[in-house]
């Protein structure tokens, strides 16, 4: 069972529960986010996802990235750290060892996996390394959630410390759940809400009105974005907007409801600041954040 929360996040979960930055405060206050994203074809994700970890508020963010790609993006990020990962000269995170990306999520406030990181043979145990061998909250989109497997994967995995947010996109929350789109489509909160109660994970099921469902059968649907943001690259910056958050403190369920909220109305902004809403393009949400 569940239950759906309306009227929607502004007055539920959104602003009411946004935490004003302190006079007194310091970088420290707001989290230190790690960004595992980008790979040789797909760097734009990881510089999406960086990028919009650092508007959406975070103290510091560290960008990880296969150990080829270091040159290319120097200076693309000014304010983000770099972090090259030994790849064996690939540029892919194929050639990464997990536990070097384990080493550097220890301490950090949150891990924000997936944008961008490819497909390649054996990569669900460098999921389950992750998974098992970091402490920290945890975001997982895009590659990082076809590597879950289908249906049972982290039900059946050992439980974390950290929370885990999970955000499909219809495809993708397709393979999740072994059925055709067209199947998650027709109940969008049925399919959210019967993954995060089994699995025990935050699910962030983007499009038209995101579900953001928790594990305890809460069920918020998003009022704000637009059609411009079907565009390549709109959810990589969801990713690290709530990375952002959950490193900031935020609880899995506020992070991915007040994410979603936040990466819409900056794609309203961002639509409202172009000509038509089509010429929106991925990297100007941040901007609007
Ligand atoms: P169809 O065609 O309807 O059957 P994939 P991806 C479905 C990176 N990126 N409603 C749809 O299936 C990502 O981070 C890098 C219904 C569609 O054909 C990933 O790492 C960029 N169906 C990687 O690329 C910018 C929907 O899923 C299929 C749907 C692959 O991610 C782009 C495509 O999904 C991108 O972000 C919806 N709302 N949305 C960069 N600049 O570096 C999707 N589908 O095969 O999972 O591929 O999402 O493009
Ligand atoms: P992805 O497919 O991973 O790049 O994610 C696409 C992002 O854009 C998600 O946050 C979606 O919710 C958002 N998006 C895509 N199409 C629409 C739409 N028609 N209305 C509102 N948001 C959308
Ligand atoms: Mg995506």
């Amino acid at each position: 069972t569940f239950r759906v929360q309306e009227p929607l996040l502004s007055e539920r979960l959104g602003y009411a529960q946004y935490r004003r930055r302190q006079p007194d405060s310091h970088k420290g206050t707001y989290g230190h986010v790690l960004v595992a994203a980008g790979s040789r074809p797909m760097s734009g994700a990881g510089l999406l996802s960086a990028t919009a970890a650092l508007r959406a508020g975070s103290g510091l963010v560290t960008w990880a990235l296969p150990d080829r790609l270091v040159d290319a993006m120097t200076g693309r990020l000014p304010e983000a750290m770099l972090r090259g990962l030994a790849d064996g000269g690939t540029g892919e995170w194929s050639g990464v060892d997990p536990h070097a990306l384990v080493k550097l999520a220890a301490g950090k406030d949150a891990l924000v996996f997936g944008p961008g990181a490819g497909r390649w043979e054996g990569d669900g145990h460098f999921l389950r390394t992750v998974w098992e061998e970091t402490g920290c909250p945890l975001v997982l989109d895009a590659d990082a959630l076809n590597m879950m497997g289908e249906a049972d994967g982290p039900a059946s995995w050992p439980k974390r410390s950290g929370s885990v947010v999970v955000t499909p996109h219809p495809g993708e929350m397709a393979r999740l759940l072994g059925v055709s789109t067209a199947e998650v489509q027709r109940d969008r909160v049925r399919a959210a809400a019967d993954y995060a109660v089994r699995c025990g994970v935050v699910v962030v099921l983007k499009g038209t009105r995101t579900v953001t469902a928790a594990p305890s059968g809460e069920v918020y649907l998003n009022p704000t974005g637009n059609p411009g943001m079907a565009t390549g690259g709109t959810g990589d910056v969801l990713a690290g907007i709530i990375g952002s958050l959950l490193g900031q403190g935020y609880t899995a369920v506020q992070a991915a409801a007040l994410g979603a909220y936040l990466h819409g109305a900056a794609g309203d902004r961002a639509a409202a600041a172009r000509a038509h809403e089509a010429s929106l393009t991925a990297g100007d949400i941040p901007e609007h954040l």
